[in-house]
């Protein structure tokens, strides 16, 4: 008999509604749910694969020790949990709480009540080391929202929008950023036909470039100077919105000074692209200046936010939006509307700028610090290496893959061995689980229940994210964990620890979109004797939601709740403004101009990010069915394959100034010469892989310096427009 259960499909951050089919208490397939107001039916195959990832014949349902002859043994959770603490506070004793950090990767979305936990475990003995992926990500938005303010009552809408520009992000791929996530390619394809004009700034035609009415496919790492000449188009063609700039604008007279160079010709020049082109796409962009409720946005995603110059590109972003006063007025609609997070009144008014850098926590390394984006992720294989007081010495990392995705894998790969104690929470061997003291496997996202208010609460992170209507829903667990397993859910990891560790954690309230007005001071203090249950905790974490968890449990699969309201006024006196003028953007504006194209002329071709659309990261590409290949192939352009005599499925070395990879090439029309674009997170740890390309691909990572072009602030390196060379193997 199978039955059908709605579920919230948890591998990515699109959180899609979807139905899992469950065969004697085995999930057997995943369908889209076709009565679903807001997803409609949409899935896509890493979520349709879901049973081939919880019913894995590899996956780990048993704690592993690493004994000492360098393999695994089995181990009880229980036994483990004792283990680690003790090991913990050993380490915290003699080194003290600095010596503990935690990094969380991406597969955190899955378990969306883990991340709360363990910032609290890390609070709990006194470390400040908590990390994410999130700043080898897209960290320059976190510092342009911080010097540009941000506009109280949300984002402009896609449904009404005349105008969007993509710089460098995927949405038809990555369901992440540029478009909503629900079913972006139709979002898109309904935008346009209704009449929005998409302009896409990507070196590369890719599935959304397809679609834009101008794609300017200019060269990786110009995105500044692109931004740059748009904004000296609109401001010297006077395209503006006057009004919006006088009232509640300042730095335009700034700006309009810096963008002065970068004219249409120099630009053009600069990017590769064509002047008449840049125009068109500046005065496209502008068209809807004064017309309420209409307006456009700028969004942008990895590609250059990995090039260097990410935060000054998302501040151009907000610059173009703004100087164009393309936000929400009084009576629009709210976008992205709370619903499992606090209600708020949205007000057409700035919430101006913040302090998003230089926060008192310090590294060791490059002058870094922690900033609104999170402790610098880029630096803390540096941490582990560096010996003297602070230095790290055990590493929990939960549901993140360091040895694939972190940039240098050289690095990481010597710092992780470097560690007393490494402790994965991950469902199968990684890379990283291979080095690990500890691999813990957790229940799968299914096995556990979940609401949508992670989706919801990361709404300001981009355009791809949170819902634009007012929806939620809850999923409880569908499905055991398979029998005679002894997994353990990731914060009930962490609550072991702590209980063991006589900690007493909490969890924190979401506050979503208005978290940047006040700070929450709801704190779920947890019972440390009596274990809460996963619902326990989303309770807490909704405890202040605008419609309560209980009312969205009611339903069955997700809800458009009628909670839709519209923009306040402006409250009466309020002074705020937003920035497009803020001093160190203009000086990196400045020092952009002033750079020349690097002299790197061994390395001819830059090799760029890109992302593949049946596994997520790392993750995935064992189980996801019609996943052709199991590498990451290197695509070129034809007329660069065959000046270099190269044929599809070639191997090629790549080298890059600071190391080298082999690829299997791959011809690619869409893109520009000159590049090698290839996606992340493949490959096995150093010196495994050099033989095993067409097995398990290759780690572009490995070519990235962590030291020489990273960014002053977040720390992130350079691992998009990297330069390389590219010979047959
Ligand atoms: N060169 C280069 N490097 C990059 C990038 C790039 O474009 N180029 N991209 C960067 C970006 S944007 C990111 S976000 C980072 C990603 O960095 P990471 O998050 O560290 O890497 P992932 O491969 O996403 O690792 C996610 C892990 O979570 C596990 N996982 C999945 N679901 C669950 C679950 O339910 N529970 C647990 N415990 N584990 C789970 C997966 O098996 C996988 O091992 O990489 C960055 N690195
Ligand atoms: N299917 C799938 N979905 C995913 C992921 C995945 O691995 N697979 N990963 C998830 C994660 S962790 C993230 S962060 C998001 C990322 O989501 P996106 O940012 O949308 O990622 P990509 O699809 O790689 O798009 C990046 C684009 O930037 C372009 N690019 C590279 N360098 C430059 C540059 O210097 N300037 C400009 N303008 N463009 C450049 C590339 O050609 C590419 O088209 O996707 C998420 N969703
Ligand atoms: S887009 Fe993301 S959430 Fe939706 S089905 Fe695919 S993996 Fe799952
Ligand atoms: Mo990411």
């Amino acid at each position: 008999m199978t039955e059908t259960h709605s579920a919230i499909c948890r591998i990515c951050p699109a959180y899609c509604q979807i139905i899992a089919h469950v065969e004697d208490g085995k999930l057997t397939k995943v369908t889209g749910d076709k009565d679903d107001p807001y997803f409609q039916g949409y899935t896509c195959p890493k979520g349709r694969a879901l049973p081939e990832q919880h019913n894995n014949p590899n996956r780990l349902l048993h704690c592993k020790v690493r004994n000492t002859d360098g393999g695994f043994d089995t181990i009880a959770s229980e036994t483990a949990m004792d283990e680690v603490a003790s090991k913990l506070q050993a380490i915290i004793e003699q080194h003290g709480p600095r010596a503990v950090a935690v990094y969380g990767g991406t597969g955190q979305v899955s378990s969306p009540v883990a991340p709360s936990v363990a910032v609290s475990f890390l609070m709990g003995i006194g470390s400040p080391m908590h990390f994410t992926s999130s700043t080898i990500d897209q960290p320059g938005k976190h510092i342009a929202m911080a010097a540009h303010g941000l506009w109280n009552a949300g984002e402009v809408s896609f449904d009404s929008a005349d105008s969007w520009i993509v710089v460098g992000a995927n949405p038809v791929i990555s369901k992440a950023s540029g478009a909503p996530g629900n079913n972006p390619a139709k979002r898109l394809k309904d935008a346009q036909q209704r009449g929005m004009a998409l302009i896409v700034i990507d070196p590369r035609q890719t599935e959304t470039a397809k679609r834009a009415h101008i794609h300017l496919q200019a060269k990786p790492g110009e995105d500044p100077a692109v931004l740059a000449g748009l904004l000296h188009v609109i401001i010297n063609e006077e395209l503006h919105d006057k009004a919006f700039v006088a009232e509640d604008v300042e730095g335009f007279a700034a700006l309009k000074e810096h963008v002065q160079p970068y004219n249409p010709d120099y630009v053009a020049e600069r990017a590769d692209i064509s002047a008449e082109q840049l125009i068109e796409a500046a005065r496209v962009y502008a068209a809807a200046v004064g017309k309420q409720g209409r307006g456009g946005a700028v969004t942008l995603g990895t590609g250059p936010n990995m090039s260097l110059h990410g935060s000054l590109s998302e501040y151009l972003g907000y610059c173009l939006m703004s100087v164009c006063g393309y936000w929400p007025r009084e009576g629009d609609t709210v976008t992205k509307p709370n619903v499992l997070t606090p209600a708020y009144v949205a007000k057409a008014q700035a919430r101006p700028p913040y302090k998003g850098w230089d926060y008192p926590e310090k590294m060791r390394v490059r002058n870094l610090s922690k900033t609104a984006s999170g402790m610098p992720t880029a630096a803390l294989a540096d941490e582990m290496l560096l010996e003297g007081e602070g230095q790290v010495r055990a590493l929990i990392c939960l549901a993140g893959n360091p040895m694939m995705a972190w940039p240098d894998q050289a690095k990481t790969y010597k710092a992780l061995q470097n560690l007393d104690l490494l402790v994965v929470l991950d469902h199968h061997m990684t890379a990283t689980a291979e080095l690990a003291h500890y691999v813990i496997p957790p229940k799968l996202s299914l096995e556990t229940p979940a609401t949508t208010q992670l989706c919801e609460s990361n709404k300001h992170y981009g355009y791809g994210l949170g819902f634009d209507q007012p929806y939620a829903s809850y999923a409880p667990a569908i499905v055991e964990p398979p029998e005679g397993s002894d997994v353990v859910e990731e914060w009930a990891f962490f609550y072991g620890l702590a209980q063991r560790m006589g900690l007493t954690l909490f969890v924190a309230s979401q506050s979503g979109w208005d978290k940047f007005q006040e700070s929450d001071p709801a704190f779920g203090l947890l019972d440390m004797e009596n274990k809460p249950t996963t619902d326990d905790l989303h309770e807490i974490l909704t405890s202040n939601a605008r419609v309560p968890l209980a009312e969205v449990k009611k339903h069955r699969g997700g809800k458009i709740y009628d909670v839709q309201e519209t923009v306040q006024p402006k409250d009466p006196g309020f002074e705020g403004k937003l920035c497009v003028g803020n001093d160190m953007m203009m000086a990196e504006l400045d020092e952009v101009y002033r750079e020349t194209e690097s002299a790197e002329q061994d390395y001819p071709f830059k090799l760029i990010c890109r992302r593949l659309n049946t596994v997520i990261n790392s993750g995935g590409r064992e189980i996801v069915k019609g996943s052709t290949k199991n590498y990451n192939p290197a695509f070129m352009h034809p007329a660069d394959m065959e000046a270099l005599g190269l044929q599809d499925g070639d191997e090629i070395n790549i080298s890059s100034p600071h190391n080298r990879i082999r690829g299997i090439v791959e011809a690619d029309g869409s893109l520009r010469r000159g590049l090698v674009s290839m996606p992340h997170a493949f490959g096995g740890n150093p010196g495994t892989d050099d033989d095993k390309v067409r097995e398990v691909g290759s780690n572009t990572g490995r070519l990235v310096s962590v030291e020489k072009r990273y960014d002053p602030l977040t720390g992130i390196p350079q691992m998009s427009n990297i330069p390389v060379r590219v010979n047959r193997c």
